[in-house]
């Protein structure tokens, strides 16, 4: 090919390029509006939620652990279900949602399409230009429409693929809303500990249970809790995260959900679970020698069940005198300082004075 005849076949390529990064960027579009409609409630959800309503309340304490007919965020192993063991976690979140399509949709696609391609060229250069096939090489060193090609598709994918990733990337760091409800998760060498700060600060410590307790109860071994993680369904929950000791982190598959727990300093993230069940996770930061063995089991309940589950705790409170109690510790808080303050002064002064 001469440089004179190359701008047609460009303004073709260029087109087709184009015509390329639409169909790539389709699926996404397609994604985004099924979120959407997802975040709909579901009859379907209602009515789990009332089935679970009428036995909590059955009881007079007003809450029972969920059984093990609730748990919705668990891995599978490969013997029960070879496909499901190697995908995702069925998604409990928006954000869980949009990721997996955007995974099912976009990037698999194109890692597949890239991948079988590379490996048509290969085989194709190993046939074709074999040493026997192909005594004389061929001594070309450029070719300007091959290098422009080559150079703007990897750019096109790249920027098909980086809108919907950034898109998530927003989403996950998303500021939770004034109203949410806070729960700090501490790690703790070797389990965790979900302090309720909005609630009257109790604290629920979480412990793993033995593997015989778990399987009589039906639960999964090296999972199930003694005590979980109870929180709010369809509520936005500020998400707190800290250690006690070492580093450890907070992650829940199923719930898109993967925080780090640092000594010293307090992460925080916005998650909305989309419906009642149990979800489990496990530390993510190797931690020490139980790390293996310090699991996260999230219960999250319809809300007047979770209100009736804070007020059987130590401590609990709800609605207004939740947010009397919050405003009193606060106006404590201020008032220590101010006293500190005074007491710096008063120091300073007595300095003065001894100079
Ligand atoms: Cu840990």
């Amino acid at each position: 090919m001469t440089f004179g005849d190359w701008p047609k076949g460009a303004l073709r390529t260029v087109t087709t390029l184009w015509a390329a990064a639409i169909l790539a960027l389709a699926p996404q579009m397609v994604a985004a509006q099924d979120a959407a409609a997802d975040s709909a409630p579901e009859a379907a959800v209602e009515a789990v939620a009332e089935e679970s309503g009428a036995a909590a309340t059955s009881e007079s304490s007003g809450y029972t652990p969920m059984g093990p007919e609730m748990i919705k965020g668990q891995p599978t192993s490969f013997e029960d279900d070879a496909w499901a063991s190697i995908d995702f976690q069925d998604q409990y979140t928006d954000d869980g949602e949009f990721a997996y399509k955007m995974h099912t949709y976009l990037l698999m696609p194109i890692i597949t399409a890239i991948s079988l391609f590379v490996l048509g060229l290969i085989l194709f250069v190993v046939v074709r230009y074999r040493r026997k096939a192909n005594p004389e090489p061929s001594k070309t060193t450029h070719n300007t429409f091959i290098e422009v090609v080559w150079t703007l598709v990897p750019v096109l994918i790249l920027v098909g693929i980086a809108v919907p990733s950034i898109t998530l990337l927003a989403r996950q760091y998303e500021t939770p809303p004034e109203d949410a409800v806070t729960i700090k998760a501490i790690g703790y060498q070797w389990y965790w500990g979900y302090e309720y700060p909005d609630n009257g600060g109790f604290e629920v410590i979480s412990n793993m249970l033995p593997e015989d307790d778990a399987i009589a109860a039906g639960l999964p071994a090296q999972l199930a809790v003694d005590n979980r993680m109870v929180v709010p369904a369809n509520t936005p929950l500020r998400i707190q995260t800290t250690a006690a000791d070492v580093i450890h982190a907070f992650a829940v598959p199923s719930l898109w959900f993967k925080i780090d727990a640092v000594p010293g300093r307090l992460n925080e993230r916005l998650l909305t679970i989309k419906e009642p069940g149990i979800y489990y996770g496990q530390c993510s930061e190797l931690c020490g020698a139980r790390h293996g063995y310090m699991p996260i089991a999230v219960e999250a309940l319809p809300r007047d069940e979770w209100e009736a589950w804070v007020l059987t705790q130590p401590g609990g409170t709800v609605g207004e005198a939740a947010e009397e109690a919050a405003e009193d510790a606060e106006s404590a808080a201020d008032a220590a300082e101010a006293g500190d303050e005074a007491a710096v002064e008063e120091a300073e002064a007595a300095e003065a004075a001894a100079e």
